[in-house]
């Protein structure tokens, strides 16, 4: 296994910016610090040759994050670097986004970026949780089939992403020729040329939503997590316009796990 340097991490530093959210308010204009609990599906990239699948689980105190993630199906033996990506769309990116590289088509982790945003914390086995441990392979589960759980105090601008559904758990590391190990398939790694692109492609995604509050707002179902589409509620008369929070409650609606 390749060894993260100190300019490898700085390279991770330089595409993971100090990512600067709005605070979310609630229908009422207080920001939320309340208890939320979130669920992500994980799916596997198949432009990237990737047939495994997870969960993630989020029960979010304040700024503390307990988090359960299950995975399986990745490449064995391998650690396999996890985040919360946060600060764009708050979204798993289309395999359109993926990009002819050596000769084959696969999405890096940059290709994603668009999508679900920058490193904001590291889910790492021990130690610093920051966006500078995002490829501190020593402190990362290894495949193929794990359960991580710990709790983490996030910055409060993950908390805020969280709390707003911007969140997106991203579980990296591949076997794009099925080789059973990190190989240069697909040249260097975006991230770190000196890690082979198979050690940091995105391997599983999921986009974390609100599955319940500790704080339900009267009437309508408004709870913090539904402060999207409640804002929209008020601004427009009812919850069925066009918005991101209609299409979320839709997806939540149709949701049985
Ligand atoms: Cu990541």
């Amino acid at each position: 296994m390749n060894k993260i340097t100190a300019a490898s991490l700085a390279a991770l530093a330089a595409i993971a910016p100090a990512v600067a959210l709005a605070p979310p308010a609630l229908a009422d204009g207080t920001p939320g610090h309340g208890d939320v609990k979130l669920h992500a599906t994980l799916s596997p990239f198949k432009v990237n040759k990737v047939t495994g699948s997870g969960t993630a689980m989020v029960h979010l105190e304040g700024n503390k994050a307990h988090v359960t993630i299950k995975v399986r199906g990745l490449l064995a033996g391998a650690p396999h670097a996890q985040h919360f990506h946060v600060g764009a769309k708050g979204v798993c990116p289309p395999e359109s986004a993926a990009k002819v590289r050596n000769g084959k088509l696969s999405l890096n982790t940059t290709d994603g970026l668009p999508f679900y945003g920058a490193i904001g914390t590291s889910l790492t086995t021990s130690g610093d949780t920051g966006p500078a441990s995002g490829l501190a392979v020593d402190r990362f589960p290894v495949g193929p089939e794990y359960t991580y759980k710990r709790t983490i105090t996030v910055t409060d601008d993950v908390a805020k992403s969280l709390r707003s559904d911007n969140a997106v758990v991203v579980v990296h590391g591949i076997d794009y020729n099925g080789n059973g190990e990190y190989d240069n398939v697909l040249g260097p790694s975006d991230l770190d040329p000196s890690l082979p692109a198979e050690a940091t492609n995105p391997a599983l995604c999921g986009a974390l939503r609100t599955t319940a509050t500790g704080a339900v707002k009267g009437g309508q179902g408004g709870t913090q997590t539904d402060q999207r589409a409640t804002v929209a509620a008020a601004a427009g008369g009812a919850l069925l316009i066009g918005t991101a929070g209609t299409l979320y409650l839709r997806r939540r609606t149709g949701s049985t796990s």
